[in-house]
């Protein structure tokens, strides 16, 4: 009896082992331990690297080698069964890559590929939607603290900033550098280097100057005090990320001070112990209220262009608005050329359904690398979607967008399909017949969610705040007009959307001169950003004849019968390959999804056919 008892134990202990609560991302080999690893060189990264090797790979011996006259980055060699790289961490990168079975020569296109994290130190994340903080201070969970360096390492992310850009000035004391440096020695191993998010504030917010003024003496002595303390604690301390003069962050302009005054502060502070300030372009409402919104990045950092010191480099998200499923790149990737510039994509999908939805982002992503080129840029992040939910990033499928911000990251090349395939094989199953289905889905998920929320290239008419559901009726006369969804369409009984074109606020014109003239001609414009840049005529004839107004019918009932069709594929035909967990969640959510986009659909055209029915 008691025996029976036991192994019934053991048994019921091995399968919860095996529970899918998709908390092994797409990290889920099984033990092999066959191969042996041979190398002369040492390191804890190399240790790393030949442990995942000796108890993953599924081959005989693998020999890993420190190679000097390879070219100076985190790249490798694959050839045969020997790994080279100039640097350790491009041996652990190798051995990665040799799990998921790739070979040959590869380099990273970015050498900057960090996430940024906004977390706040109570423990809550701006716009997290899996949970609390992994970065619990004060009682560190160090072994999710690890998993979550491993996860990054296999994707090549190479940084990360732990804290909001909404900064608490509380993270640069003693006590919490303390733990930014325990954080700092468990991420190290894996390659990754931890940067911090400040507050401009920082010296006079915790009492210690009287003011914040980056040209004051005393100001710029606290900033190198505290840089050397940090140093002192983390040698390698990657740098500043700062939100400045922006949605109420304080700046080097409440002191009538220029960004590049307030940036070039702190890159001295860092400069001798070769750190870095990532300073953001997500700026509005302060020295250029009343402009175009999508305007006054440009206005605000083109005439700073060039008095920045070097290692300033200007972040800035993809589109000039902020994280929309569908925006024109920003032009400041057009006009800022002698500053060095980051992109800052959002994996947490404010804008796109949250943890709620199934949208893969990378499609989005690339098309911002179809108007930018990567060797215009010096760094990518990513807003992570990371939280302490069992599955970390609260939708199964969102895992596929921090996978993809790494691999693309690391080569900004590979296609939205590669990615999607080689994450649906490691995180489920290679069976084409999931793989091929999933695929297709995975491909169609950014474009649907666009047709849903925001078809033609409507924009912000989310609900205020929480920035989930539909809301184009919003306006409330108390706050700004850049945050009312009708400050956007501006629809009425004759047109609809926001004209940007030389008629209109002529943001057109802050473009290079061919994207210029296409985004300003009417005719040219593409039909999926029409309403972005130009105000329409409800009975405007599109390319294939239908009116406007019918077109925006079409395009927010396609959006609908898109996810019909992922729900229905998932429900019906993926269950049989697809643990019963994993399944399950997912399916819930399709069919909360599904709900939302009719939702989307039902709400904005009653909203809009009010005005587009008065004809
Ligand atoms: C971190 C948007 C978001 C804010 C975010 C801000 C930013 O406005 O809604 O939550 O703040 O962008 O990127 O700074």
């Amino acid at each position: 009896m008691k025996r029976i008892v036991w192994s019934f134990f053991i048994l019921t202990a091995a399968m919860a082992l095996q529970a899918e609560d998709g908390h092994q991302l797409w990290l889920r080999y099984q033990p092999v331990n066959k191969a042996k690893v041979v190398t002369e060189a040492s390191s804890p990264t190399i240790s790393i690297a030949k442990q995942e090797l000796e108890t993953y790979y599924n081959g005989e011996n693998v020999t890993l080698k420190l190679d000097a006259t390879m070219p100076d980055d985190d790249g490798y060699r694959i050839e045969g069964s020997t790994i080279s790289a100039r640097r350790d961490a491009g041996l652990l990168y190798g051995a990665f890559a040799l799990l998921r079975g790739q070979y040959g020569d590869s380099h990273p296109t970015f050498n900057l590929r960090l996430l940024n994290h906004w977390d706040n130190l109570d423990g809550s994340i701006e716009r997290g939607y899996a949970g609390e903080s992994i970065f619990e201070w004060f009682k560190l969970d160090e072994q999710l603290i690890r998993d979550y360096a491993r996860a990054n390492a296999s994707i090549g992310i190479n940084g990360s900033v732990l804290n909001n850009v909404n900064a608490s000035p509380k993270i640069l004391t003693t006590p919490y550098l303390k733990e930014v440096k325990k954080i700092a020695d468990i991420l190290r191993p894996y390659g990754i280097k931890v940067y911090l998010s400040i507050n401009f504030a920082s010296p006079m917010a915790l009492g210690e100057t009287k003011t914040a003024d980056p040209l004051n003496k005393s100001v710029a002595k606290w900033w190198q005090k505290k840089a050397k303390e940090i140093y002192k604690l983390i040698p390698d301390f990657g740098g500043f990320l700062v939100k400045a003069n922006s949605e109420g962050q304080p700046g080097p302009g409440d002191y009538n001070r220029t960004h590049a005054d307030g940036a070039n502060m702190l890159a001295d502070a860092l400069k001798p112990f070769n750190g870095i300030v990532m300073w953001r372009c997500f700026v509005y409402g302060a020295n250029h209220k009343g402009e175009d919104r999508v305007k006054q990045a440009v206005s605000e950092f083109k005439p700073l262009d060039g008095l920045f010191r070097d290692n300033v480099i200007l972040q800035t998200k993809n589109g000039p608005l902020d994280f929309q499923p569908r925006e024109p790149y920003s032009p400041i990737f057009d006009q800022i050329k002698k500053t060095p510039n980051m992109v800052e994509l959002q994996i947490t999908q404010e804008y796109l359904g949250q943890s709620r939805h199934l949208v893969y982002l990378a499609p989005m992503w690339k098309e911002f690398f179809d108007y930018v080129s990567p060797s215009q840029l010096k760094g990518i992040a990513g807003v992570a979607n990371i939280g302490k939910d069992r599955n970390w990033c609260g939708h199964h499928f969102s895992q596929a967008n921090w996978y993809a911000f790494g691999r693309l990251a690391w080569n900004p090349d590979l296609s939205s399909n590669t990615i999607a395939e080689e994450w649906l094989e490691l995180t489920f199953t290679n069976d084409k017949r999931f793989v091929d289905s999933m695929m297709r889905l995975m491909e169609m998920s950014r474009e649907a969610c666009v047709k849903y929320m925001m078809p033609l290239g409507l924009h912000h008419i989310f609900k205020f705040d929480h920035h989930y559901g539909p809301e184009p009726d919003g306006f409330i006369a108390s706050y700004p007009l850049e945050w009312c969804p009708v400050y956007y369409h501006k629809a009425n009984n004759d047109s609809i959307g926001f004209d940007r074109s030389h008629t209109g606020t002529n943001a057109t014109s802050q473009y290079r001169k061919d994207i210029a003239d296409m985004y300003d001609n009417i005719e040219t414009c593409p039909e999926d950003l029409l309403l972005w840049f130009h105000r329409v005529p409800w009975t405007y004839k599109m390319k294939d004849g239908s009116t406007l107004w019918e077109s925006l019918q079409f395009e927010y009932q396609l959006g609908v019968i898109m996810v019909e069709t992922m729900q229905t594929t998932w429900h019906y035909k993926m269950r049989n390959f697809v643990d019963e967990q994993r399944w399950r969640e997912v399916d819930e959510r399709l069919a909360d999804q599904l709900q939302n986009a009719r939702e989307w659909r039902d709400v904005c055209l009653n909203y809009f056919g009010q005005f587009a029915t008065k004809q």
